[in-house]
């Protein structure tokens, strides 16, 4: 008895030595669990590596990490990401963007027209639900969550080619704001790519965890996410290792896109000024949009860019008769000008914070660490906006593009059993939080 007691107690040993050795010396497994940020103008896929506890953000073929939610519909195929966005000039009616705003609600028609009149591709309404309408060969309809099927698989594949593994189960971030429905169909697109979800988890939970705020002292944490066309605040209570949210509130028109304008209209009136006429020509029109893109990128680094841009002017000759002039417009855009064009926008921007710590009984001072995303956070009026508001710096070491990814990915390591630190749940839902919304 006493003897097979001492052999079945070797073989356990020598099980758990096995185990120990193996931990030790063998590479650590590949990560099979990804996180996905479906975001409504880019996505991007990350892992946690456990070996390492590091979160990589996986990029493509050119080592972009991120692409552009864009589905391009051509006779023989369908484009996603970068490959679809090529395509947006020469096949607009069929090049389907902003799918998010779309997934999983319900219109009625009035709403749907007022809301698809800014795209150049149609919306149609079958039984409530937004559907894009292709017209190549043949024309027929797809769904919003078929569109993010098609950029989930093109994330899916690019992992898996990183990895090397198969990919089948993944954690993928949502709006907090989105409802069941909104995510049921998140949760169906990434089903139509092949992908089981494990958690959906809310994007401003996922940017506070890119922060490790999920391991510190912290009670509220305030995110601020300022992407191309929207803005949306939220406040989060942690208790006992679980964000809450607390209260939400936005603004759904307002973003790069607009500070971009601003910028393309005083770039227009210059032109105007100095040869008599404005660009007709829709390729100068378009050309002058990407330089004033750019310099407004460069200037958050820069104090000041020279644009330069050619251009084909109509003008009328001395004899009344049109002629098409060919200039190089040279223009000096400073950090400034582009702050004084937009100073009333970039006010806005307060609204929906004091919104959220007044229905949060916060104060400024109470709350303890605020969190930027969004790509127009890097701007440094906006930085500078909020610091002044809260009298502290927010927190920005991790890229604003990449924080829900980051988020995420440190989720999809957890669900993966990969975490060191026995951390599951994360995130406590909210079913009764109403929105706020400037516009
Ligand atoms: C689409 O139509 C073009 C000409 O109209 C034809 O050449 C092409 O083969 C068609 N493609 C498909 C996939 O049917
Ligand atoms: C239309 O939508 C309603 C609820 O949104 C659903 O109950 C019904 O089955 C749908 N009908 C069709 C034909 O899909
Ligand atoms: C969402 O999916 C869950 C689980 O499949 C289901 O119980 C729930 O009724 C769905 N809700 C909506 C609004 O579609
Ligand atoms: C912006 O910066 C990039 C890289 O530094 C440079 O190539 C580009 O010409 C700049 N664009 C403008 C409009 O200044
Ligand atoms: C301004 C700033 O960087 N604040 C905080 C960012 O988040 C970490 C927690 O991961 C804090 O330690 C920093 O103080």
């Amino acid at each position: 008895m006493a003897g097979e007691m001492t052999i079945l107690g070797s073989a356990i040993l020598a099980l758990l030595l096995a185990g120990y050795l193996g931990q030790q010396y063998l590479p650590p497994p590949k990560p099979r669990v990804v996180g996905l940020d479906l975001g409504t103008t880019f996505c991007s896929v990350g892992v946690f590596h456990p070996g390492t506890g590091e979160v990589e953000v996986i990029g493509d073929d050119k080592g972009r990490k991120s692409i552009p939610s864009v589905v391009s519909f051509t006779a023989t195929d369908i484009h996603a990401g970068h490959e679809g966005q090529d395509f947006s000039d020469s096949n607009p009616q069929n090049t389907i963007y902003d799918a998010k705003r779309f997934i999983g609600k319900l219109f009625d028609p009035d709403t749907l027209r007022q809301e698809s009149a800014r795209y150049p591709f149609k919306v149609i309404l079958n039984n409530g639900s937004a559907e894009f309408v292709v017209s190549t060969n043949q024309t027929f309809t797809v769904t919003p969550e078929f569109i993010g099927s098609r950029l989930l698989l093109q994330m899916k594949k690019m992992a898996e080619k990183h990895l090397g593994v198969p990919i089948e189960k993944a954690v993928i971030s949502v709006p907090a704001e989105f409802d069941d429905m909104q995510r049921n169909y998140t949760i169906r697109a990434a089903n139509l790519a092949g992908l089981e979800i494990l958690r959906v988890i809310n994007e401003p939970t996922a940017a506070a965890m890119a922060y490790g705020l999920h391991k510190v002292d912290v009670f509220n944490v305030l995110v601020v996410d300022l992407g191309g066309g929207t803005l949306d605040v939220s406040l989060l209570n942690k208790q006992g290792g679980m964000f809450l949210t607390r209260a939400m509130a936005g603004n759904n028109k307002l973003g790069g896109q607009d500070f971009s304008q601003r910028l393309f209209q005083y770039a227009m009136e210059q032109v105007r000024q100095k040869y008599g006429v404005s660009p007709t020509l829709k390729e100068d029109i378009h050309r002058l949009r990407q330089a004033v893109d750019a310099a407004k990128l460069n200037l958050t680094d820069v104090s000041s860019v020279l644009l330069r841009v050619p251009l084909h002017l109509q003008t009328t000759g001395p004899d009344g008769r049109e002629e098409e002039q060919h200039i190089l417009f040279l223009e000096t855009l400073t950090r400034e000008l582009f702050e004084d064009l937009n100073a009333d926008l970039f006010k806005k921007i307060l609204a929906p914070i004091e919104t959220v710590l007044e229905e949060g009984h916060l104060s400024q001072e109470e709350v303890d660490e605020i969190v930027l995303v969004g790509g127009s956070t890097r701007i440094p009026r906006i930085r500078q906006i909020i610091t002044e508001f809260f009298g502290k710096e927010p927190n920005t070491s991790v890229d604003p593009d990449l924080a829900v990814v980051t988020g995420v990915a440190i989720q999809a390591g957890i669900m993966g059993g990969s975490w060191p630190l026995q951390v599951s749940a994360i995130e406590v839902p909210n079913k009764h939080l109403r929105k706020t919304n400037f516009s």
